[in-house]
């Protein structure tokens, strides 16, 4: 098996979100999604999504940044290159290239998605993943009220949801949480994620949700600082997750070294790739770190990526991989994903990413286009 990138596709598509999501650090309305289609000369195609969003308030890429820093320095390093084997493509894209670790992602993987289709082998077991579903969690946005929240995680759990993840801030806390712990019961499997509210001066504040029995707490602090997290995990029992914090494999080093967490949110886009996401899961699995995969609030092509991801058995707590119906009237790929049960079902069946891209769709949502070649 080799490939080699003949011509890369980028379109920008819009996709509104059924309801508003919003985080501590900014709210979406419309998902803008940069879509990558990619062309190997032997004619076989493969699409990939590239995960950053409108805002540089998760990570300081942005879709405008990825759109240029794709087309001005990670597509001439692929483009017409032959590569054995697309692990190849990480390390190649990491010499003397700092950060852009979600356009390097959104190239790299759709090279992994590429070669699965040239191999004929179904994405999920081309990266080695043995699970037949995904367990399933869902995120949800910060709401005006209490009583708001709590309907939805009720909602969420009699749909099958096997996770309810709380988005939080300062003041929109403790008594949210509470209210849901109250409604939901002891037992229900309930975790919060702060994306970086919080600072260290918050450490009181933050150790009362430990009464709440929570599975974790997700990124409390900045997003780029494992030492205050590391000071904030030795005050807490609930174990911290991080997600913005891991960037790359040595983070996830740093994090176990110095005790700055117990849990890693992993997201192929935010580390750089399946080639450090692998990477990562094996350093997890080999030091009995939890991992889980987070989402982005991708279509359905950046999703069959996190599912492929999540089918690795380090995998072992439910995902953000929500069914397409929970973000959108409807998704861009045939069959669109479904939950049965709090499962989402990994595609053992086809070459490649498992779901058919619906084109006509895509074009009918395509604001910008560009067409890289060698
Ligand atoms: O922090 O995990 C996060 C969405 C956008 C940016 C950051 C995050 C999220 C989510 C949504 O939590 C997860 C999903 O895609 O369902
Ligand atoms: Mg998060």
């Amino acid at each position: 098996m080799s490939v080699r990138l003949l011509r890369l596709t980028l379109r920008e598509i819009r996709l509104a979100l059924r309801e508003p999501f919003r985080i501590s650090s900014g709210i979406v309305h419309v998902r803008r999604i940069l879509l990558l289609e990619l062309q190997d000369e032997g004619g076989a195609t493969a699409w990939s999504e590239c995960v950053a969003e409108e805002q540089p308030n998760y990570s300081p890429e942005t879709i405008d940044t990825a759109w240029l820093v794709i087309g001005a320095h990670v597509a001439p390093r692929v483009l017409g290159r032959p590569f054995g084997h697309p692990a190849e493509v990480h390390p190649m894209l990491e010499a003397d290239f700092r950060g852009h670790n979600m356009a390097k992602a959104a190239v790299e993987m759709g090279l992994w998605g590429l070669a699965a289709t040239i191999a004929r082998e179904p994405l999920a077991r081309f990266v080695g993943g043995t699970r037949e579903a995904i367990a399933t969690g869902i995120s949800l946005g910060i709401q005006e009220a209490p009583e708001r929240l709590v309907a939805k995680a009720h909602a969420a759990l009699s749909e099958g949801y096997r996770k309810v993840k709380v988005k939080i801030e300062p003041g929109r806390d403790l008594a949210f949480l509470r209210a849901v712990r109250q409604a939901l019961g002891p037992d229900a499997p309930l975790m919060a994620d702060a994306n970086s509210a919080y600072g260290p001066a918050d450490a009181d504040r933050l150790a009362e949700l430990d009464e709440l029995q929570l599975m974790m707490i997700e990124q409390p602090l900045a997003w780029d600082d494992l030492v205050r997290h590391a000071a904030l995990q030795k005050r807490l029992r609930t174990p911290i997750c991080l997600d913005e914090s891991i960037t790359s494999l040595d983070r996830a080093k740093d994090m176990v070294t110095l005790g700055a967490g117990r849990i890693v949110n992993l997201k192929p886009g935010r580390v750089g790739g399946f080639a450090p996401s692998l990477a990562i899961h094996a350093f997890c699995c080999a030091r009995g770190v939890p991992l889980w995969c987070g989402g982005m609030l991708e279509s359905g092509i950046g999703r069959a990526y996190n599912v492929a991801l999540a089918s690795l058995p380090g995998f072992v707590l439910p995902g953000d991989v929500s069914p397409s119906a929970r973000y959108w009237e409807r998704d861009v790929v045939t069959p669109e994903w479904t939950m049965e049960e709090g499962m989402v079902r990994v595609p053992r069946d086809r070459p490649g990413i498992g779901v058919e891209v619906d084109v006509r769709r895509v074009e009918a949502l395509t604001v910008r286009r560009a067409e890289l070649r060698g």
